[in-house]
């Protein structure tokens, strides 16, 4: 049946049965309401990000040689205009797509939900809508791409969810152009716009019944986040128990409460990357690719181990946030065979300790621990072991009463764990049993309780060196473990501070260990304690991993105890402070 007929079905059948909007969601959203509309979120923990589109025909290369950055934003990189895209679409005939393989796929790697890109930034449509000729009906494969895999994930007892990108390189009413654009923007009507991207995300609620809408593409000058507010509501009022990110808005890098006015949606998207304290206050997910690209590259081999993804997908749910892993088909409708073995790999390894990720809370030690990372559910602390240090490792500051420890994969296998000063130790095997993460269950009274985190004390000569990791960081500053430093610190309201203990009062030397963007440098802070202070400003570096130790000067401690040391902004002229490493405070002899 010819592509364009089925276009005009579907717009025929939209307009005999528009979509039922159901009764308006409520503007205000009880704790409990929000808890309820939620909880599979929470309890998922682990999703499928499927990146897909016409970017896979070229595959990351164009005109015959390699386009560098992600597949997926190949017309970008290439500065390829609309008239030489558009015309992939003649191409796009995906004869090996199976919806039902990819569904069970991703059921089987121990995943929960899967989203899938229904539109990128190139604005081509996986399915028939009404709202643009520049969809999969048009293309020699001519078929709806949504709708078999939203019926194959329900299929595998997943939910469908889709991704849907704000900004749109091809549409005739999107602005801004791109600079190599020679379509004039005068006629371009961004109201038009919107209007025509709430009934394609009216098509998308009405046919597919996504659990999720993924946004993204929200970042340039034209999107506001008024305009983030008024799609969230529509989409919330088509489905009022539908989740959204945070990605409307203007506040993707935040999260909790320090999202603040700029953010809409419900839940907060690192990407790439795991927030070393999470998002505290907030529901996350970081979305990470298997290799280096989104969209399928055939010179992407970047690929991560299956034992990186699994620690990655625990380190996700032990700081109480979901882990989006994606998978980038090709053309033809093939997923790569290296991210199926990885997923197959991870999915054996959920097959047995899905219990210490699906439905757990983050973990109750307030700071990254050596030797792995551990999740919890009310009477279980699940510790998840890859690095200990000897036959043992410590949990510091628990005060719970213990019951047994045992293995998850073989409940037979008991540790021993006995109470220390510093909280509790338990005994190893010689060998763990799985390299990757060995589970360890450890029994306790109620919900987990851990002694605050004693102050910081001088070392023998008398320093203190102040370091990133056990600092306090206001959102949205926070801790990143491959800096080994305080960064996004992209609020000059945000302080860092440490609690400090002073064994006598006198004067200290101070310095600070730095990186500053250049784009950002200028910034004007001051390091602060007992009611004493010096004022520093801020150079640029060569990047926000060139660190750099800056003399402030001298302080007097006036009295001997304990103290907070912070480090506050008092101008922010860029978008961020500093990257922040460590502060020293030297006694002067
Ligand atoms: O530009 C996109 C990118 O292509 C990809 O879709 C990621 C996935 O989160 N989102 C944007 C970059 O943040």
């Amino acid at each position: 049946m010819r592509p364009l007929i089925i276009s005009a079905l579907v717009c025929g059948f939209l307009a005999l049965h528009p979509p039922a909007v159901s009764a308006a969601a409520p503007r205000h959203e009880t704790k409990d309401r929000h808890d309820k509309r939620m909880a599979w979120f929470r309890e998922a923990r682990f999703g499928m990000f499927i990146h897909w589109g016409l970017y896979a025909i070229p595959a990351g290369e164009w005109n015959g040689k390699p386009v560098g950055g992600a597949a997926e934003w190949l017309m970008n990189s290439a500065r390829v205009p609309v008239s030489g895209y558009q015309p992939l679409r003649e191409q796009f005939n995906p004869v090996k797509f199976d919806a039902d393989s990819w569904a069970r796929l991703a059921r089987r790697a121990g995943m929960k939900y899967v989203v899938i890109t229904s539109k990128h930034h190139d604005g081509f449509c996986l399915w028939p809508t009404a709202q643009t000729d520049f969809n999969v009906t048009n293309t020699p494969y001519g078929k709806d791409i949504l709708g078999p895999l939203s019926a194959a994930c329900r299929k595998e007892g997943l939910r469908f969810a889709t991704y849907f990108s704000i900004m749109d390189w091809t549409h005739p009413d999107y602005l801004p152009r791109r600079p190599w654009d020679p379509r004039p923007g005068v006629p371009a009507d961004f109201d038009r716009f919107r209007r025509i991207l709430k009934s394609e995300l009216t098509e998308i609620i009405t046919n597919y019944d996504p659990a999720v809408l993924w946004f993204d593409g929200e970042w340039e000058d034209t999107w506001t986040t008024e305009m983030g507010r008024d799609i969230y509501w529509h989409v919330r009022d088509l489905k009022p128990n539908i989740i959204t990110n945070n990605r409307l808005g203007k506040a993707r890098y935040l999260g909790g409460a320090s999202a603040g006015k700029d953010s809409v949606g419900d839940y907060g998207t690192p990407e790439q990357e795991i927030p070393a304290g999470g998002l505290p206050g907030a529901d996350w997910e970081s979305c990470m690719t298997m290799n280096d690209t989104w969209g399928y590259s055939r010179f992407d081999h970047n690929w991560k181990s299956s034992t990186t993804l699994i620690r990655n997908l625990v380190n996700c749910a032990s700081k109480g946030g979901n882990y989006l892993l994606n998978v980038g088909p090709t053309a033809e409708g093939y997923i790569p065979a290296e991210s199926i073995i990885r997923l197959n790999e991870v999915g054996r390894w959920m097959d047995i300790n899905g219990d210490s990720i699906y439905g757990t809370s983050a973990s109750p030690f307030p700071k990254p621990l050596p030797w792995g990372a551990v999740t919890r559910k009310p009477g279980k602390l699940y510790l998840h072991v890859w690095s200990p240090e000897g036959q043992s490792v410590v949990l510091p500051g628990l005060k719970n009463k213990m019951g047994r420890a045992f293995l998850l994969s073989d409940p037979s296998r008991e540790f021993k764990v006995t109470r220390i000063a510093e909280g509790a130790r338990l005994s190893l095997p010689e060998a763990l049993p799985d390299k990757s993460d060995t589970v360890i269950v450890l029994e306790i009274e109620g919900q987990a309780k851990v002694a605050p985190q004693p102050p910081i004390s001088s070392n023998a000569d008398g320093s203190f060196v102040l370091n990133a990791l056990d600092a306090r960081a206001d959102s949205p500053a926070r801790y990143e473990e491959d800096k080994r430093a305080i960064g996004y610190w992209t609020d000059s309201r945000a302080t860092v501070s440490w609690t400090v203990e002073f064994k006598t009062k006198g004067a200290y030397t101070v310095t600070v260990e730095q990186a500053v963007h250049p784009d950002t440098e200028g910034a004007e802070y001051s390091v602060e304690v007992d009611g004493a202070s010096l004022t520093g400003k801020t150079r640029a570096t060569d990047h926000w991993n060139d660190f750099r130790t800056v003399d402030l000067g001298t302080i007097r401690i006036a009295r001997a105890g304990r103290h907070i040391v912070s480090v506050r902004p008092t101008l922010m002229p860029g978008f961020a402070v500093m990257n922040l490493r460590t502060v020293r405070l030297i006694p002067e002899q």
